[in-house]
């Protein structure tokens, strides 16, 4: 008998040889933005925004809302770089709330203007967590901003590089 001959390795494509061919492939968060305050019905723009540091002033996010009673609903995954507690910050006008692993960490849903919040929550070295960022503008100025602070980092505006969007988008 003949040995089996060598099989030949087939060339891969690059995702599917990659053991991180199933995580999120491109960063930044999954914006649904509507155009109503209350986040209902259908999106009227989706996008994909590398992170949360907007200052609209008076002005809109897109053509297809109005410059006032807007909504946006941000989802995807945070990764953080130290296993400790994070205090999680936004800035915002007007309303805002966050949830980081299912929790409610963050909860602001009111008329404010340019205002700071803060929450906290453990998290692990380089796990991905889910994060949920609710947002409205009412009338005036409209702004949003998050940002996040641990004992080894300083307090600034989460990266792009630490945000990653939602499976399946
Ligand atoms: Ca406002």
């Amino acid at each position: 008998m003949e040995a089996q001959p060598e099989p030949m390795p087939l060339p891969m494509p690059e995702q599917a040889a990659s053991p991180e061919a199933a995580a999120p492939a491109a960063n930044g968060l999954y914006g649904e933005y509507f155009s109503n305050m209350q986040l209902s019905g259908s999106p009227v723009l989706m996008r994909e925004d590398a992170k949360l540091d907007f200052n609209w002033r008076q002005n809109s996010p897109d053509p297809l809302l109005g410059i006032d009673f807007f909504s946006v609903r941000w989802s995807g995954l945070i990764k953080p770089e130290y296993s400790e507690t994070y205090q999680i910050y936004t800035t915002s006008d007007d309303g805002i709330r966050v949830w980081v692993d299912g929790s409610l960490i963050i909860d602001s849903w009111t008329k404010q203007s340019g205002t700071e919040r803060v929450g906290e929550i453990s998290l692990s070295a380089g796990q991905l967590y889910e994060i949920k960022v609710e947002y409205y503008e009412n009338q005036g100025d409209a702004r949003v901003r998050l940002m996040w602070e641990s004992a080894s980092q300083s307090k600034g505006t989460v990266p792009a590089s630490a945000l990653f969007l939602p499976a399946g988008v």
